[in-house]
């Protein structure tokens, strides 16, 4: 299948990051009906220089009928740090949640890995639906959890963000990104539209998430050295947290 055989940075990436990579392709193309989501050609592959060392930015996107943009990017800072990034973009006219997950790592240790179905009503709840099948999964005890920044207050009650310490939490982390995205895509092919003026709401949330996530120094300071500041704000904006027209 072609979504495992192509590309070069992700066989160089951290084991867990390549797993995850392929096994978020694979329930994509399991459950939904993908197209291409045409990036800027620029932003496709995209090479800078950091700290004496290349940086290198994988891009992938599709779109299907229950999402604007789906988003998957391997970044690499030469052999210090390792990155995948994955943000589902609903269009609002879906009351849908924020898919997000993030793995950062350096020299063999996954440092930090985050996914969460991130709520976009004003009260900050989920779906019923998702609460009630997300309520379901068992209860995780990893040994380093790790606590969310002050943007944080976006994640929902479900979020998991952790300092895998074994093979064994490593796995756990990877298996229950594939929990998520099993519920998301499911609730998403049987989701019917909503109202134009809660559709209004759900864009506001959306935009709320993703003001929060712009507010990422740590994510920003890796661009900001490697290409600049108004690359970094430009690319933070438009390609990794970006809203609809
Ligand atoms: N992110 N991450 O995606 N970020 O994009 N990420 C870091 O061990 C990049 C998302 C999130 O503690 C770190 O501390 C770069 C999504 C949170 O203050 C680095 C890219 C989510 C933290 C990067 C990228 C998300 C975090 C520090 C573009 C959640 C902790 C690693 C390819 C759904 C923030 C560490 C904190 C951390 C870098 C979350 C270096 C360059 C979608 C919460």
């Amino acid at each position: 299948m072609s979504f495992t055989s192509t590309p070069s940075l992700r066989e160089q990436q951290h084991p867990l990051i390549r797993q995850l990579a392929d096994s978020i392709e694979g329930v994509w193309h399991k459950h939904l009906q993908l197209s291409p989501y045409n990036l800027a050609v620029e932003l496709g592959y995209v090479e800078g220089r950091l700290e004496g060392e290349r940086l290198t930015i994988e891009n992938r996107c599709y779109q299907t009928p229950q999402f604007r943009k789906m988003h998957l990017e391997l970044a690499k800072v030469g052999n210090m740090l390792d990155i995948l990034h994955c943000v589902m973009f609903p269009h609002p006219e879906y009351d849908l949640p924020m898919f997000g997950c993030d793995l950062v790592g350096g020299r063999g240790q996954i440092s930090a890995a985050i996914v969460d179905l991130s709520p976009v009503h004003l009260d900050r709840t989920l779906p019923e639906s998702y609460t009630i099948q997300l309520s379901t999964l068992k209860a995780l005890d990893f040994s380093q959890p790790r606590e969310l920044p002050e943007w944080g207050h976006i994640f929902s009650e479900f979020c998991l963000f952790v300092r895998p310490s074994s093979p064994e939490e490593e796995a756990i982390f990877l298996s229950r990104v594939q929990d998520f995205l099993e519920v998301h895509c499911t609730q998403a092919i049987a989701a019917t539209p909503v109202s134009p003026e809660q559709a209004e709401q759900i864009l506001a949330g959306q935009r709320n998430y993703c003001t929060q996530q712009q507010q990422n120094d740590k994510t920003r300071r890796v661009l900001e050295k490697a290409f600049g500041h108004e690359w970094a704000e430009n690319y933070m904006t438009t390609v990794l947290f970006d809203l609809p027209e």
